[in-house]
């Protein structure tokens, strides 16, 4: 009897009954509300995000291992899940989850006074508010630390002047978490959409990640109350300690679109037929099922490893470097494997595939690219720095 690739590994025995349901609810959701319009959201590089944001809040995925302000208070293991089982539908719906609650609602949890958090974190719960992130910067992506982006005080009030780049749901956004250099130190900023000076065109012409919206955010003088300010950040400290939370959920997150990747695959090789029978019958392909299901298999463990330390408070950034980078690198490894099983028929929107590898190109960049990890890891190994 054939058996699903995580069988395999009985990953079902290492869950808790609550961490099975959630990722069974996430499951049916996505069955039920993105597979059926995910290719023409790609294709057409539309998609619902302020609807999706709402039913996602309704399930009570935004922010769900943040405690208090409406937040579902999960499991770290049981977000990782969720992330997963969106990635699986598409990398875009987790780039919502994620900057949503690990980035814009985690820094305010995090960072922010009980005003701000009173103000914003309910909504953004229920996915009434929508929340972007803005770190990274034309010229400055992978090095935050040289950020140009600019906040000088005027009285009591702070005017914000700078532009950030590839910013996830800029756009669409209620609210900005922008990351700014002072006189001081970097200092986060919470900017209500609406305010003067502020705008957020669209990046368009993209080829990976067409099912999430990126966008540029132009501060032009914006100016700002002194409430605006996150007051328990100071330092690149308070941004990066956001983006741990991000990555972590990357790091189960880019094992969904690996594993919807290969389900598609099985399927497919046990109906096409070359040379007058199936292609799952051939040893080449059957070579390349097992290799790909070991390298899922074991991201899954080292994933929900991660995961138990998280949740027993003990997870330092460097364990969240390997698990992202292993993830997305196999990902992608895996998503390029299985195109080469389907042939021709892999390229098409009919098939998941194709599009899992495009979106996993943007993966492999986003919070931290492979490159950065690899050093975060060297640097982990040797205590040398190598990043400059
Ligand atoms: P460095 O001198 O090492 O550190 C500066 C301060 O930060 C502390 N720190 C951390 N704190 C928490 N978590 C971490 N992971 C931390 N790493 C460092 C460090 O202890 C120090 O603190 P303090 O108190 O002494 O000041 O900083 P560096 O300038 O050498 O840079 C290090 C480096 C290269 C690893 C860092 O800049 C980096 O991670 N770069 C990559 C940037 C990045 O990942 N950007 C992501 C932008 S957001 C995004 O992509 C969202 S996509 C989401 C989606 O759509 O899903
Ligand atoms: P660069 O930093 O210019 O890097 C280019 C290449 O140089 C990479 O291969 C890199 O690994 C390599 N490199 C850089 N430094 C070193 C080094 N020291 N040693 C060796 N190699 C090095 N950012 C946000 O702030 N918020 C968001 O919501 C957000 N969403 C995004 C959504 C999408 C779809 C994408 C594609 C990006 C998003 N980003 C976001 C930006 C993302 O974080 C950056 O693209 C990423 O950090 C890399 O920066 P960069 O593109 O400027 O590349």
């Amino acid at each position: 009897m054939p058996q699903p690739p995580l069988a395999l590994f009985d990953i079902d025995s290492l869950l808790s009954e609550e961490e099975s349901a959630i990722a069974a609810v996430v499951r049916k959701f996505v069955a039920d509300r993105v597979r059926p319009n995910i290719a023409g959201w790609y294709e057409h590089g539309t998609v619902p995000t302020r609807e999706l944001a709402r039913e996602l809040g309704s399930l009570g995925l935004l922010g769900m291992h943040l405690h208090g302000y409406g937040c579902a208070g999960t499991s770290a293991t049981a977000y990782g899940l969720a992330c997963l089982e969106l990635e699986a539908g598409d990398s875009g719906l987790r780039s919502l989850v994620s900057v949503q609650g690990s980035l814009a609602m985690f820094a305010i949890h995090q960072h922010g006074s009980d005003e701000q958090k009173r103000q914003w974190l309910p909504r953004m719960a229920a996915g009434e508010a929508i929340g972007c992130f803005g770190l990274t910067e034309p010229d400055y992506g992978s090095n935050p630390a040289g950020m140009r982006t600019y906040a000088r005080r005027d009285g009591s009030d702070w005017i914000l002047s700078g532009t950030k780049m590839w910013i996830t749901n800029g756009s669409v956004a209620d609210v900005a978490v922008v990351w700014a250099r002072t006189d001081d130190a970097i200092r986060g900023f919470v900017v209500p959409a609406g305010t003067p000076g502020f705008s957020a065109p669209e990046i368009t012409r993209k080829m990976s990640l067409r099912a999430s919206i990126t966008s540029e955010l132009v501060l032009d003088e914006v100016r700002l109350p002194a409430d605006a300010l996150l007051p328990g950040a100071r330092g690149l400290a308070g941004p990066l300690s956001c983006l741990n939370e991000a990555r972590f959920g990357i790091a189960f997150g880019a094992l969904g679109a690996a594993r919807d990747c290969l389900e598609t695959t099985l399927a497919y090789a046990g109906q096409r037929e070359v040379f007058g029978r199936p292609l799952a019958g051939f040893q080449t392909t059957q070579l390349k099922l097992a290799d790909m299901t070991l390298e899922l298999g074991k991201g899954m463990l080292l994933a929900l490893h991660l995961g138990r330390l998280k949740d027993s408070g003990r997870l330092r950034p460097e364990q969240v470097s390997l698990g992202k980078l292993n993830a997305v690198r196999e990902a992608i490894g895996i998503a390029r494997e299985c195109r080469t099983i389907l042939g021709a028929a892999g390229i098409t929107l009919e098939y998941p595939i194709m599009r899992h590898a495009a979106n996993l190109e943007s993966v492999l960049t986003y919070e931290g690219t492979s490159e950065i990890h690899q050093l975060t890891i060297g640097h982990a190994l040797t205590g040398a720095k190598a990043f400059r």
